[in-house]
């Protein structure tokens, strides 16, 4: 199988995380540089079909797109360690977290960032006014997480999970914004300096 990812990228940055979680060496990288506009080819949409990365194609030439949907694939492919959840409930209770750390911290730490970052008006036609409203929203949620996070290791259970997976590098791609896990949020600071210690975040993913 094959991925399409692209450095710095924090969409593509959860599906290299999992294959670093994994340790799945066999997967084929292609990288894509998305300031040149390489995703945006004839060659990259003929196989695709949109301007977007990542992007997983199966050995039997099926692509897909969505970086959660890639992940859970490369969870059912390499099942170990699991980080998607097994039982139902732990499977629902993570669905719930994911989906949280995605609508309240990393979509709207992803806009705060395109919306004023000078390197990604390439991508993006700015507003301020869309960048400061997303960072609000993303400050709002920060206690949920903090309380959250006083409770359990990781954000969904002990141990990690994509969730995690989605928050982190949502705040990671946010320093960009100088955005930064306030000292009154002693819980998310632990987990953040947990995440960053992991293999993965050493090893440059
Ligand atoms: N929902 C998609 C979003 C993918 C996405 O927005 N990727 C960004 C990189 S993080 C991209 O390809 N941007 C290209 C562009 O803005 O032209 C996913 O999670 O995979």
């Amino acid at each position: 199988m094959k991925v399409y990812l692209s450095k710095r990228a924090p969409n593509p940055r959860r599906v290299a995380w999992v294959l670093a979680e994994k340790g799945a060496s066999d997967v084929e990288i292609v990288d894509v540089d998305l300031l040149k506009g390489e995703h945006k080819t004839e060659d990259f949409l003929k196989t695709v079909g949109v301007p977007n990365v990542p992007a997983l194609q199966m050995d039997d030439a099926v692509v897909i797109t969505e970086s959660i949907a890639i992940c859970r694939y490369l969870d059912a492919c390499y099942p170990e360690p699991d980080l998607f959840g097994r039982t139902p409930e732990e499977v629902a209770v993570l669905e719930m977290w994911t989906r949280r750390a995605e609508m309240w911290l990393a979509t709207p730490l992803m806009l705060t960032v395109r919306h004023s970052h000078p390197a990604l008006a390439v991508l993006e036609q700015q507003s301020p006014e869309v960048a400061e409203n997303n960072r609000a929203i993303a400050t709002r949620s920060l206690g949920i997480f903090d309380r959250r996070l006083s409770e359990s290791a990781f954000i969904a259970r002990d141990t990690i999970s994509i969730a995690d997976i989605v928050a982190f590098i949502g705040f990671d791609f946010a320093r960009m914004a100088k955005f930064a896990i306030p000292d009154d949020k002693p819980h998310l600071q632990r987990w953040a300096d947990s995440m960053r210690s992991r293999a993965a975040a050493q090893a440059g993913v």
